[in-house]
């Protein structure tokens, strides 16, 4: 009897033992495809975060500079189609030569128009100027392959303030639009600091059917506008707009002012500004240290609130200057001007 007990007993418990390691073997099995699956989904998770970094790389991706972009093999075809956000940095220095070189289908006095096509503009570009030849460099470097992809008929156009008396911007401004008209018809204008490069080449340099601001967006001012009325930077106007108020203030000797007195100008004329978007008018600001003879202007403040009072009988009307030399090359026309003192 105790036989038949412990051998019912012994089956018993062998059942369960293999029941358990059935058991065991089936959760095993499960364990092990659940860990495939796991990584499956992660894996699938981690491509398709991959896909969506690089399509978005693919849209935003900076190209690497005006001019490697412009020259690329890969970028033949229709030049607006390559136009979109630029890397701009001012770490690797760039010579005149490379720009000369980067650029060959720039004539004398660093002008180019599009071969295949009807230029969108004349555009002569102005550049107040004194003792910034390593600023010049970066901005014609950056600049030149980008006026060229945006189909512009344009001229670049130094104006150097001669000696070493206050520097005067806005009086250089208009030396430089009266000058780039002795030699072509040209109908827009840009102003542009030496020291501005555009991030986007879509922010088009040329003229709209109201003054524009180009340079919205500035590094400098954590990429904002500083204040509504800000017209400071790079801006451009019609000849007709241009004509409008007078050109600019030729008394504002020194830093800051005479981009308010022109804003005023514009507003006094019923004009408004337009500019473009956040993004694409950003831009970057060559650091430097504040210019000797640029102090800021102490009488700014008292000359922007007269503007209105002022600006028939200060402009393009009562420019003085003598001009002391012109020099033209492959990349700009730069004219050095006596515009005398405050
Ligand atoms: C403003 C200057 C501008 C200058 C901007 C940005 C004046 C006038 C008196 C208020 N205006 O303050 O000329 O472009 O800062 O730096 O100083």
């Amino acid at each position: 009897m105790s036989n038949v007990n412990f051998n019912v007993l012994h089956r018993t418990c062998s059942l369960v033992v293999l029941l358990c390691c059935l058991h065991i073997f089936v959760t095993v099995i499960y364990y092990v495809k659940s860990l495939d699956f796991r990584q499956a989904f992660v894996e699938n998770q981690q491509r398709s975060h991959q896909l969506q970094r690089k399509l978005e790389e693919v849209l935003e991706e900076p190209k690497t500079s005006g001019a490697l972009v412009a020259n690329g093999s890969d970028t033949a075809g229709d030049p607006l189609e390559k136009l979109g956000p630029l890397r701009v940095e001012f770490s690797v220095p760039v010579s005149l030569d490379q720009v000369r070189k980067e650029n060959p289908d720039l004539q004398e006095g660093g002008r180019a128009k599009p071969k295949d096509c009807i230029a969108l503009q004349k555009v002569a570009i102005i550049i107040p100027f004194r003792k910034r030849d390593e600023h010049l460099k970066y901005w014609l470097y950056y600049l030149h392959p980008i006026l060229q992809r945006q189909q512009l008929d344009y001229g670049v156009y130094i104006i150097n303030q001669d000696g070493d008396e206050t520097f005067n911007r806005a009086k250089l401004l208009n030396v430089g639009f009266a000058e780039a008209l002795k030699e072509y018809d040209y109908e827009c204008f840009v102003f542009s600091d030496v020291d501005l490069i555009p991030m986007d080449d879509r922010n088009t340099y040329k003229c709209f059917s109201q003054p524009r601001h180009l340079s919205v967006s500035m590094d400098k001012f954590g990429f904002r506008l500083p204040y509504n009325q800000y017209f400071g930077g790079v801006s451009s106007m019609s000849k007709e707009q241009y004509l409008k108020i007078n050109g600019f203030p030729n008394n504002y000797w020194g830093w800051g002012g005479e981009d308010d007195d022109i804003f005023n100008r514009l507003s006094s004329k019923g004009m408004i500004i337009s500019r473009p978007s956040g993004v694409i008018g950003k831009c970057r600001m060559i650091r430097h240290q504040r210019d000797e003879q640029n102090d800021p202007n102490p009488q700014r403040f008292d000359r922007i609130a007269r503007t209105r009072q002022t600006m028939h009988s200060d402009g393009i009307n009562s420019l003085s200057y003598k001009v002391v030399t012109v020099e033209k090359n492959q990349l700009y026309t730069k004219i050095t001007v006596d515009i005398g003192k405050p």
